[in-house]
């Protein structure tokens, strides 16, 4: 029997069924998993592989069966059978061999979003299909002057793209400092936080979202943090820690606060800020990730993602059951950091500055418009396009000259907010809603609110191929909303 949400429930109830909707939605995975602070566990960490002598060689099994979630067994897809799967860890100029498994029962490929890779042949080729049953060797090789940063890696077959990763294929990618720099911010631990978000039944299932949800872009019931559900980390006051924050969610914004404690960001994406930049919220996109410095100095303080309105999903009265909700995701707590003991012995204050490329007053080569739309498509569904074009793989949409500094205004003219990623490339945010932006930020998934635009600069330096840009709502891009991108000498 397919239980019933708690939207549709809500209406149920409203029909005087109060009573039968109660039972289902009492029956969830999320009140099973025990919200009772004597259940809370602490923070756990993915597994870590680390390159040795330049290279990393990993062998990545994706499978639907058994896995742990929100310390339960549940049935969902996983690499290696951990959700996340292992955290692989690099420097620039190491090679990364991945050998893909696909023991699922649909085809699936692998991304390593915002390294800045080929994208042709096995390199980070989106175009790629791994068959059911069958293997693909991937061979990515990073520049020696690859940025540091935090960095994933998740499946990118068009049409597949959100369930898989909703399902629980994901996993993190870090590429250190080098050598010169290592050891130039002193910290007291690292942690890598992998934030995601699924919803499964009362037997541990993935529930399938409404068609309606696909529209919004689904945002699961559970947000869980390395596949937990709100652990506990501990810190003594004092205590300098690095947090390495991913979004993994498909469609979910979120609004990052730890108040209480001192909030360092040193950098968003991919490289570093110029100099660390006191924070109190951080805003990442799915797909982004922060790279963070936390100091404690208060006893407790719980991680909390707040709500962030991503517009409404217009015109769409009489489409499924359910009423024509806007899509604000609901307040959760991620974790909390309990800061207790003694305090902790100073460490020596943070003087790290880095030279970050400004593509201002640089020679642009093109300059290009892009215009993300919704609207009623051919067969009376929704489209999700752009330039008034849903995505084909055969056709070229934007042909670009290897070794030029291109100009993008990228306009929303929709109802709700769509954040464009484009793979291999990072993007100089440079103005938003037409107003130049004081200090450029480097992205690789850039918000185009609702109904406004940003302006950013792209440096296409060195490699050639085919690759794509998308939303980053991933049930959009699966609908359509991305297009492709031809890099030429
Ligand atoms: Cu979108």
């Amino acid at each position: 029997m397919q239980p019933i949400s708690r939207r549709r429930a809500l209406q149920l109830g409203g029909l005087g069924l109060t009573s039968i909707a109660v039972g289902t939605v009492g029956l969830t995975w999320r009140t099973l998993s025990g919200n009772t602070p004597a259940a809370r566990q602490e923070l756990a960490e993915p597994s870590t592989l680390t390159s040795t002598e330049g290279l990393l060689t990993v062998r990545l099994e994706a499978a639907e069966g058994p896995v742990r979630i929100a310390d339960r067994q549940a049935t969902a897809l996983s690499y290696n059978a951990s959700l996340p799967g292992p955290t692989l860890r690099l420097r620039p100029g190491d090679r990364l061999r991945v050998q893909l498994v696909n023991r699922l029962d649909t085809v699936t490929n692998l991304h390593v979003h915002g390294l800045h890779v080929s994208p042709e042949r096995n390199g980070d080729n989106p175009f790629v299909t791994v068959e059911p049953g069958s293997t693909f060797d991937y061979d990515y090789r990073l520049p020696p002057d690859h940025p540091p940063g935090m960095f994933w890696y998740h499946p990118h077959h068009h049409g597949m793209v959100a369930d898989q990763i909703f399902g629980g294929l994901y996993g993190a990618i870090i590429v250190d400092e080098p050598e010169s720099e290592f050891g130039s911010i002193p910290i007291t631990r690292e942690r890598v936080l992998v934030i995601s978000d699924i919803s499964l039944n009362a037997a541990g299932n993935i529930q399938p979202p409404s068609a309606m949800a696909r529209l919004r872009g689904r945002e699961g019931d559970l947000v869980l943090i390395n596949g937990q559900s709100a652990p506990t980390l501990e810190a003594k006051p004092g205590e300098r820690e690095r947090w390495r924050i991913l979004n993994a969610c498909t469609a979910r914004y979120l609004r990052v606060r730890l108040d209480g404690q001192r909030l360092r960001l040193l950098g968003i994406d991919t490289g570093r800020l110029a100099e660390p930049r006191d924070v109190e919220e951080i805003l990442l996109l799915p797909g982004n990730r922060a790279d963070l410095l936390v100091t404690a100095v208060q006893e407790t303080s719980p991680l909390l993602a707040l709500p962030y309105a991503r517009g409404q999903v217009m015109g769409m009265g009489g489409m499924g059951n359910e009423p024509q909700a806007d899509s604000t995701s609901e307040s959760s707590t991620l974790a909390t950091l309990h800061v207790t003991g003694d305090k902790a012995t100073p460490l020596p204050s943070v003087t790290t500055r880095t030279r970050q490329l400004d593509l201002r007053g640089k020679p642009v080569a093109a300059r290009r418009e892009l215009t993300l739309a919704m609207g009623m498509g051919m067969g009376g569904g929704m489209s999700f396009a752009i330039d008034g074009k849903e995505f084909a793989p055969d056709r070229v949409d934007q042909t670009v000259q290897a070794g030029t500094i291109e100009h993008w205004t990228i306009t929303n003219t929709s109802p709700m907010d769509h954040p464009i990623h484009l793979h291999v490339w990072p993007m100089q945010v440079i103005e938003a809603g037409g107003k130049p932006i004081e200090q450029p930020t480097w992205r690789d998934v850039v918000n185009v609110p609702a109904r406004s635009n940003v302006t950013v600069r792209i440096l296409f330096d060195d490699f050639t191929g085919r690759s794509v840009y998308h939303c980053h709502i991933l049930d959009h891009e699966d609908l359509g909303m991305m297009g492709v991108i031809d890099v030429r000498k």
